[in-house]
């Protein structure tokens, strides 16, 4: 399971500028042929036409086909996606439209070669090559709605994040404004990408940092983890499942300085609905905006809740946290086939 780099979905053309590319193209190879006699030329010409619009337009398809993502292979994080920005069954259908398009023109390219082969007449020529034209314009008319669609659907998925299911993923919950996102910035080497979820308006960020040649990713998951159960529809509840696939540990931040605007004590029910949803996935909890707390820089837990303690702003506690999620995940590692079991020294080992 490859991540998708959701960036690099080409563009699609409409049909307009489709032909154009093609007839083109064509022409200028058309323009290329050269033979004294009129009759052999033109055939030559309009052989040349035929063939090469309607390579461009199949490859040209194909390739597209090609460059999208293929629902099959998403893992289940990024079908969610898909299913709630654009949906599962048209993602399907209009790609599955292109396609069609894709064979309709390789169809109708053999039939124009053969039956080019049986005319007799400089005219002929000349009509069959305005025939084939014809009917790929029409082809790619037909599809024109599926081209609309996949374009409006790229301009969507461009903007979710990219989270590879083969790297651990630290994913980001607690209650609006508690600072997820400030966390996800400091812990980052680099910027943090800036992305959105479907289900959300929010923009979520995604964030990385190396331990011994590893990647962890971090996740915020604004719009998704915080809101009661109720008011979730469906396609998030199918993120949600998703996100404990993908999710190696789950941070839970925690305001206690209330200063985002939510109670301690709704904080707290927030944190027992998010346990329930992501289930499996070992949950860590923090205190943020320490510096708000009257605590000092050296205090790496909070004194009152016992959680893990960092400022966000102020860099406070960022390495010990790091440190202590990259030992989580470590813990559900295999170890290396080559390393000695605990307690055991090579000294050990008989010579
Ligand atoms: N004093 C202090 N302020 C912080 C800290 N971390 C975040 N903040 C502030 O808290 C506010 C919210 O921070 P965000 O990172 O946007 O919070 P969020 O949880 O991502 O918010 P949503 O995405 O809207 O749910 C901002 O004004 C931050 O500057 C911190 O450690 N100390
Ligand atoms: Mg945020």
């Amino acid at each position: 399971m490859v991540a998708v780099n959701w960036r690099k979905i080409p563009t699609v053309l409409q049909p307009d500028e489709l032909m154009d590319k093609a007839f083109s193209a064509a022409t200028k190879k058309a323009n290329l042929v050269d033979d004294p006699d009129k009759y052999h030329r033109v055939r030559k010409q309009m052989l040349a036409m035929i063939q090469s619009s309607c390579d461009i337009l199949e490859s040209t398809l194909r390739k597209w086909v090609s460059k999208w993502p293929s629902l099959d292979r998403l893992s289940s994080f990024d079908a969610a996606l898909v299913d709630a920005a654009v949906g599962r069954d048209e993602f399907k259908q209009n790609l599955g439209g292109i396609q069609w398009a894709a064979d309709k023109i390789n169809e109708l390219n053999r039939e124009g070669q053969s039956r080019m082969a049986k005319h007799r007449s400089i005219e002929e020529f000349h009509d069959r090559r305005k025939h084939i034209y014809g009917r790929c314009a029409s082809i790619l008319r037909q599809i024109g709605p599926q081209l609309a669609w996949l374009n409006d659907a790229r301009n969507i998925m461009r903007e979710f994040p990219t989270i590879d299911a083969t790297d651990p993923c630290i994913v980001v919950a607690g209650s609006p404004n508690v600072g997820k996102s400030a966390l996800i910035s400091s812990l980052s080497t680099g910027e943090p990408e800036v992305n959105s979820y479907p289900f959300t308006t929010k923009t979520l960020h995604v964030g990385h940092f190396e331990h011994r040649r590893r990647k962890y990713q971090m996740v915020d998951t604004p719009g998704l983890l915080d809101r009661p159960m109720i008011e979730r529809n469906e396609i998030e509840m199918q993120a949600i499942a998703a996100l404990e696939n993908v999710g190696s540990v789950a941070v839970f931040l925690l305001d206690p300085s209330e200063q985002g605007g939510t109670s301690m004590e709704s904080q707290l029910n927030l944190l027992d609905e998010v346990r329930y949803l992501l289930d499996d996935t070992p949950v860590v909890l923090v205190d943020g905006k320490m510096d708000l707390l009257g605590l000092n820089e050296s205090d790496s837990h909070n004194p009152k809740s016992g959680n893990v303690a960092i400022s966000a702003t102020e860099g406070w506690g960022l390495d010990a946290l790091r440190s202590h999620l990259i030992e989580i995940i470590g813990a559900d590692v295999i170890d290396d086939p080559l390393s000695l079991p605990e307690g055991w020294h090579r000294k050990h080992i008989p010579e």
